[in-house]
């Protein structure tokens, strides 16, 4: 069964610019780009969004700490998450700013719609205010925490204000109803679902929010007929989602239901006032297709964990305990692009677990998934054969006629990397990506690139080759088979590991890359997972190691 493909839409939260980016907004980021690369690998329209959040007043204090306006600020660290996103290689289609025209322009005609037909209105309101958050605290959990920020610890600030609210009471029996039928369909809105149980039980109780403020001093998007007051930034930022997909090109994108990317810390925002934001202005004249069945049926919010520091607090800018642009651009000088994109996709906080950044663990898997697996087993073939078949692809015969002896138990490496030109393998991997289960994914790639190791270790070309004129087919099977096999496994890594497998792909003469240019950048995951594709003769290039061995120094 060849798998389904489509239409994709990954996001990532968009970054507060009140200071440079960290390793946590790179980690969200790259994760959503391997995802997105897997899409597009498997032939999906695919449009994956980030960018950053300027109109918060954190953003506007910042910028008067240092004597620059709003926007001079917002404006210098927009670029400063624009240029690492650029240096890390990240394949956006586009780079939201909420100072934008367009985003802005659309925010004001959402927020007007609601406003029309009352699910926005004006009121007034007190509550326990998280001035790092810039979100308020509901009475019981503030009261948990000894009116402290649950995020940094500062005391909270009771705050009233005049108004806009948006009616959240009135769409709790449609949220719940909502994550039952995704629930039954076995599709949790929110994943991982151990997250979701808290979610459900605060909707229960969850009450009208306010989504505007007085005194932004014109930092943010005004309420549409009323000056004074300026669009709360959360609600701002949330619509980005749709306002960057918001014309005639790019709708059907959001209509495939968005896999936003984000962290455990904004989860409430994304799981509860999000989707019903979506369903009051799916009401609204004009905005039936925010709301449509795909989206109810496909969007999702997948909540990652946190990279903390050694001593176990969340890296964050506020803390300044954080990985910044030029720990992260030594990293890449080191190991490579691939090997930090590697490292983050398959060690990062993705489940429920936090993780802390270890330099010592990122030298350990870089040498034993990288070094001495897929490089190493792509550098022991290759000389191989250029050292018994002058360089040239062997005939690795077909399987169905090889002798018995080949189906042997004593030879189960070879069944299993026989197995690996069925659909099995390629369906697997997509069901486990589909999953967002990185780790996994990238395990299944390197378990085919394990049984080529295993093989070889088992068959022993290199002793067979010494009695040449009796062994010459059975070796060439053997160095055929593990050269096809690599060539598949490849494919599976490409969304991990980019470069090496161009790299790869340019030496045994597949034109993979080139056919993604030519077709918009989408792959073709079935065609290039079948197997047998590699014809006798084809020249193996040798070349240097993909991943050269990391020797740790004292
Ligand atoms: O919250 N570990 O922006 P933000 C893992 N503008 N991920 C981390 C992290 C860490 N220690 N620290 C940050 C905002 N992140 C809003 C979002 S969206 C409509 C508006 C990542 O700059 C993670 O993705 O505080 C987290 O959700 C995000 O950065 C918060 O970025």
């Amino acid at each position: 069964m060849a798998t389904e493909t489509g239409t994709a839409y990954v996001t990532t939260p968009i970054y507060y610019v009140n200071d440079k980016p960290h390793l946590g907004h790179v980690y969200t980021t790259m994760v959503a780009d391997v995802v997105s690369r897997y899409h597009r690998l498997r032939v999906d329209d695919t449009f994956f969004l980030t960018g950053v959040d300027e109109h918060a007043a954190k953003v506007s204090d910042k910028a008067a700490e240092h004597g620059m306006s709003a926007q001079e600020w917002a404006d210098n660290n927009a670029k400063a998450f624009r240029e690492v996103f650029k240096r890390l290689e990240m394949t956006n289609d586009d780079f939201v700013r909420t100072s934008s025209e367009r985003h802005k322009a659309k925010v004001t005609e959402y927020v007007a719609a609601l406003k029309k037909t009352g699910d926005v209105y004006e009121g007034e309101y007190e509550g326990w205010y998280d001035a790092g958050q810039e979100e308020y605290v509901p009475e019981n959990k503030a009261k948990e925490t000894d009116y402290k920020s649950p995020v940094n610890g500062k005391p909270l600030v009771k705050k009233k204000e005049k108004n806009y609210f948006f009616r959240l009471e009135k769409y709790r029996d449609e949220l719940l109803a909502f994550y039952a039928a995704r629930d039954e369909a076995g599709n949790s809105y929110v994943q991982p679902g151990a997250r979701k149980n808290e979610i459900v039980n605060r909707i229960k109780e969850a009450q009208d929010v306010p989504i505007s403020r007085t005194g932004s001093g014109g930092w943010g998007i005004p309420v549409p007929g009323d000056a004074e007051q300026t669009i709360y930034v959360w609600i701002d930022a949330l619509f980005n989602y749709l306002t960057y997909v918001d014309d005639d090109k790019r709708r059907h994108y959001w209509e495939s239901g968005a896999t936003h990317f984000i962290a455990k810390d904004i989860l409430w925002f994304h799981a509860a006032i999000w989707p019903a934001l979506l369903m009051a202005l799916g009401k609204c004249e004009g905005y039936g297709w925010v709301w449509k069945k795909s989206v109810q049926d496909n969007q999702l919010v997948y909540a990652h964990s946190y990279w903390v520091s050694d001593s176990g607090e969340k890296m964050s800018k506020s803390l300044g305990n954080f990985l910044d642009p030029a720990a992260i651009d030594n990293t890449v000088n080191e190991f490579g692009l691939d090997a930090l994109r590697y490292f983050l996709a398959t060690r990062g906080p993705l489940g429920t677990t936090d993780s802390a950044f270890s330099g010592e663990l990122f030298a350990e898997v870089y040498n034993a998934d990288l070094a001495n697996t897929f490089g190493n087993s792509c550098s022991r073939v290759s000389n191989m054969i250029g050292k018994y078949f002058s360089g040239k692809m062997p005939d690795k015969g077909e399987y169905e006629s090889l002798p018995t002896e080949f189906y042997t138990p004593i030879n189960f490496h070879f069944c299993d990397l026989i197995e690996t030109h069925t659909e099995r393998l390629q369906e697997q991997y997509s069901t486990i990506m589909l999953n967002l289960d990185l780790l996994s994914a990238a395990n299944l790639a390197r378990s085919v690139v394990e049984s080529v190791d295993a093989y070889i270790d088992e068959r022993k070309p290199f002793t067979l080759a010494k009695e040449w004129d009796k062994n010459e087919t059975e070796v060439g099977v053997i160095l055929g088979t593990c050269a096809e096999a690599l060539r598949i496994a490849s494919v599976l890594l490409w969304p991990f590991i980019p470069d090496a497998c161009e790299t790869f792909w340019e030496r045994i003469g597949c034109d993979y890359t080139q056919q993604m240019k030519d077709n918009k950048g989408l792959g073709k995951l079935d065609a290039w997972t079948e197997w047998g594709q590699l014809e006798a003769g084809t020249p193996i290039e040798k070349g240097d190691p993909l991943f050269p061995r990391y020797q740790t120094k004292d």
